[in-house]
């Protein structure tokens, strides 16, 4: 038996050396299958709860074109959710459970959803830096090893480049209007900008996961590494629009190639990860109250498919 088992561990690792998929039928450990479920259920539940904040904001668009837009880009991201929460399934896990572990607060979402969206501007500040820096975290993605995960990634990636410069329009359209929307183009800058760093996650140095999940070809850059390749871009784009980044410490190092920047508040992060950020509350009970309102919409389905499959059967 336990002969068996290193057969089947050295075949995975094989897999894994040879850059080869990892299909959801294949043997895996146990913990490369729970670190997958844990990340993938988090990235599925950022998405959902991504669309909150920006949901906000679909009835006050400033316009019709404005409106279309917002509404595809919250629209695409139930699409992104459905993916991550299906490739999980192969792993497993049901999608009741995922949303048990999200209503129960078990289950983390990305920190950045739980800060509040004041003006238009802040649809502007998130389709340019949130997914900005959600295409530098999961570009990588595409080539992660687990088959399904891998695949969704494809499709998320080539939403989101759309979701990043429909955002970006916004914000160089402010920055070309009055001195007003200029204004609230930088107080979205201001507010966002720190969050959307701390999205990459802790520094390499106080993260649990990373060392073993870019062993597994799960993660195929650090946090760090991502968050500085999105400074790096992010900045110039700023200039562009003629915006000040709120860092007095931003500093391109020519030695090095990149910029420098100042330290990130990780108390506030951890805080905002732990429950305690300015939406959290707001936005678990907005989540449970869909579910527990859109039960009658689950409990009509499960009839009809019933229906048809003894239709067929008979
Ligand atoms: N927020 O060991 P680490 C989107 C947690 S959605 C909350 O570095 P890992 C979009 C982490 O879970 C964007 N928690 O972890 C949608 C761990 O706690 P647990 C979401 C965070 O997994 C709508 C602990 O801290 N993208 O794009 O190796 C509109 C230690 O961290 C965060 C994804 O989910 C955070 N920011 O690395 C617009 C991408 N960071 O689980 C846009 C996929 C860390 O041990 N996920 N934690 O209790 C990843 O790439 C990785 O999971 C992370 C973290 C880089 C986020």
């Amino acid at each position: 038996m336990e002969d068996n088992v290193k057969a089947m561990e050295a075949i995975f690792e094989q897999k894994i050396a040879n850059d080869e998929k990892i299909e959801p039928k294949d043997w895996m450990p146990e913990k490369y299958r729970k670190t997958h479920i844990r990340q993938i259920s988090q990235h599925a539940h950022s998405e959902i709860v991504g669309m909150l904040p920006e949901g906000n904001w679909i009835t006050r668009a400033p316009s019709l074109r404005r409106k279309v837009a917002l509404l595809a880009k919250v629209q695409d991201e139930a699409g992104h959710g459905l993916y991550l929460y299906s490739a999980c399934e192969t792993l497993g896990i049901s999608r009741e459970e995922m949303y048990e572990q999200l209503h129960s607060g078990k289950a983390k979402y990305s920190s950045i959803f739980n800060y509040p969206t004041l003006t238009w501007a802040d649809m502007g500040a998130i389709g340019w830096l949130v997914d900005g820096a959600a295409i530098i975290n999961q570009v990588p993605l595409c080539n992660t090893s687990f088959g399904p995960y891998a695949r969704a990634m494809v499709r998320v990636c080539k939403e989101e480049s759309f979701h990043q410069r429909q955002g970006y329009e916004i914000m160089m359209t402010l920055c070309n209007g009055t001195q007003e929307q200029k204004d609230m183009a930088q107080d979205a800058l201001n507010r966002w900008w720190w969050p959307s760093l701390m999205m990459f996650g802790p520094n390499d140095a106080d993260s649990t996961h990373t060392e073993q999940s870019m062993k597994w070809k799960l993660k195929r850059k650090t946090n760090d590494e991502l968050r500085q390749q999105f400074i790096d871009q992010t900045v110039p784009q700023a200039d562009i629009l003629g915006l000040e980044v709120p860092d007095p410490e931003l500093k391109y190092n020519h030695e090095k190639g990149h910029y420098d920047f100042g330290d990130i508040n990780w108390d506030e992060f951890w805080q905002v990860v732990k429950g305690h950020g300015p939406c959290n509350k707001e936005r678990i009970r907005d989540r449970k109250n869909a579910w527990e309102n859109g039960e009658w919409v689950r409990e009509a389905a499960n009839a009809y498919a019933e229906k048809q499959a003894e239709r067929k059967a008979s």
